[in-house]
């Protein structure tokens, strides 16, 4: 993979997950591929959070003067906003945006659903398309103006200690929810100028796609009293009072797909995660002039009994060669192909090619093939998951000064950790020196020393890498 974005492009086309000649810059059509890989993983998802919050479905448009009432937020989103002006041809006398994100469009009614502290916590999800003039260069699933697959989540709580316990909270579903994906991150709390607008504090995901570049694949937002404030979100206290309440929200994109398929990919094109690949397993046989039906019939109850199990299979009986239906099957990304022939048929044996590794088993036919397609299964998630992650720690430096973060950043890309002060001022010059982003920082790890830019107090071991 000399050029990702260029296989990123040729990927998404030829393994036929997006379209991208739209005629509208940074929206795109999902192809039945692609889309069934976005309702897999989708899925997954939507089990760990229904497990504590309750789906719910708001409009797409926000009326102007809700969207500016919170005025942090309405100036971090107002040059990123679509508006609409008209209904037919009549001016509306009041604009109407399309959702950026939904907090504007949510917590007006929130406001009139919050009562009593015996309603809360309240924890709500959707999954929605919101809209982002974006002026950065776009690009299918990393940058869009349409993103299609928001997921985002809004919840509020009686207590600032319980909004802060459902930020940790939430930081446990999307790690489940990565590692399911074997895509690894690094979690930190943004700089105070990259949080989200109107937060007290954002937590974020990054991962590393194969050039280099960091991608923030999802974020997790302590709202404090801040939306509540301007929403007049309060509830009554077990003593009598009316306090505001405190909010948390978190979101997730598109982005989580254009990971799986950067991070697992190859020079063969995708290899999915079992748990999101539309087919988990093909069936291929090779079949001469003589004893094609048998090995078709041996094929076909290889199939049944995969089905049976639960596995998403499919038998490839195209009168193609054996070659092309392979290379259509390990440029889909198709974790595990069962090849049977004659051959192997009289021996009552199977060929296993795992994507992951590319390694041909034999198996018995005698022998559970069920259980030997659980087991490579799991070892095919697990290895995926190992292999990406000690891939990405792989490129986590730790240096000592600015002038060796530059150079070590531009030469190697990948992430820098080192010591900093947390101050602003300083963090922006870091910034402009280096030429990166500071992803954040991890107040956790204990840190002594000096900052690596101006030699004050060191406070916490902070990240820098070059950023989507
Ligand atoms: N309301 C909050 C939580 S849902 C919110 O909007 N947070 S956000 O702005 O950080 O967006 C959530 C996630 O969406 C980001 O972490 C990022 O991974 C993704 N995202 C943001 N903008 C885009 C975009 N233009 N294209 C694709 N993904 C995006
Ligand atoms: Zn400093």
């Amino acid at each position: 993979m000399t050029d990702f974005s260029e296989w990123f492009h040729n990927i998404l086309e030829e393994a036929e997950i997006i379209d991208s000649r739209y005629p509208i810059k940074g929206m795109h059509v999902w192809l039945p591929n692609g889309f069934k890989i976005r309702k897999n993983t989708l899925n997954i998802l939507k089990d760990i959070l229904d497990k504590e919050h309750d789906e719910v479905l708001f409009p797409l448009l926000i009326p102007e003067d809700e969207l500016a009432k919170e005025a942090i937020h309405v100036k971090g989103f107002e040059e990123e906003v679509y508006w609409i002006t008209h209904g037919g041809l009549t001016e509306l006398n009041k604009k109407m945006a399309l959702r950026p994100t939904s907090e504007t469009a949510m917590y007006p009614m929130f406001s009139l659903w919050v009562r009593s502290h015996t309603d809360l916590p309240m924890k709500f999800y959707q999954v929605v398309n919101t809209f982002r003039y974006e002026t950065k260069h776009t690009r299918p699933l990393i940058r869009v103006r349409e993103i299609t697959t928001f997921k985002e989540a809004h919840t509020v709580h009686s207590s600032r200690e319980d909004a802060e316990k459902q930020v940790e909270d939430a930081i446990k579903i999307y790690k489940e929810f990565f590692d399911i994906l074997g895509i690894p991150y690094l979690i930190t709390k943004r700089p105070v100028w990259d949080k989200f607008p109107g937060a007290d504090y954002t937590m974020a995901f990054d991962t590393l796609l194969p050039d280099g570049k960091t991608l923030q694949i999802g974020t997790v937002h302590n709202l404090g009293q801040t939306f509540a404030k301007t929403f007049e979100i309060t509830f009554e206290t077990p003593e009598g009072e009316h306090e505001y309440a405190y909010q948390t929200c978190y979101g997730l994109s598109d982005r989580v797909i254009a990971s799986v398929i950067g991070i697992h990919g190859d020079d063969s094109g995708l290899c999915l995660p079992p748990e999101v690949s539309p087919y988990q397993i093909v069936i291929v046989p090779i079949i001469f002039k003589k004893g094609g039906e048998e090995v078709i019939a041996a094929c076909s109850e290889i199939q049944s009994k995969l089905k049976d199990a639960g596995f998403r299979v499919h038998l490839d009986d195209r009168d193609l060669r054996a070659g092309k239906k392979f290379y259509d099957w390990e440029m889909r990304g198709v974790p595990l192909r069962v090849e049977l022939g004659p051959r192997d048929l009289s021996n009552n044996n199977a060929v296993l090619l795992r994507r992951d590794t590319m390694e041909k088993v034999n198996i018995s036919l005698a022998d559970d093939i069920v259980e030997q397609v659980n087991n490579l299964m799991s070892d095919i998630s697990l290895n995926m998951r190992e292999k990406a992650l000690k891939k990405m720690n792989e490129e986590i430096r730790e240096v000592s000064t600015i002038e060796d973060a530059k150079e070590s950043i531009e030469s190697e890309k990948g992430i820098i950790s080192f010591a900093w002060c947390g101050e602003e001022a300083c963090g922006k010059e870091i910034e402009e020196k280096a030429n990166v982003d500071i992803l954040g920082i991890q107040e956790e790890d204990e840190i002594s020393g000096k900052c690596f830019h101006c030699g004050s107090e060191a406070k916490f071991k902070a990240f820098m890498a070059k950023t989507y």
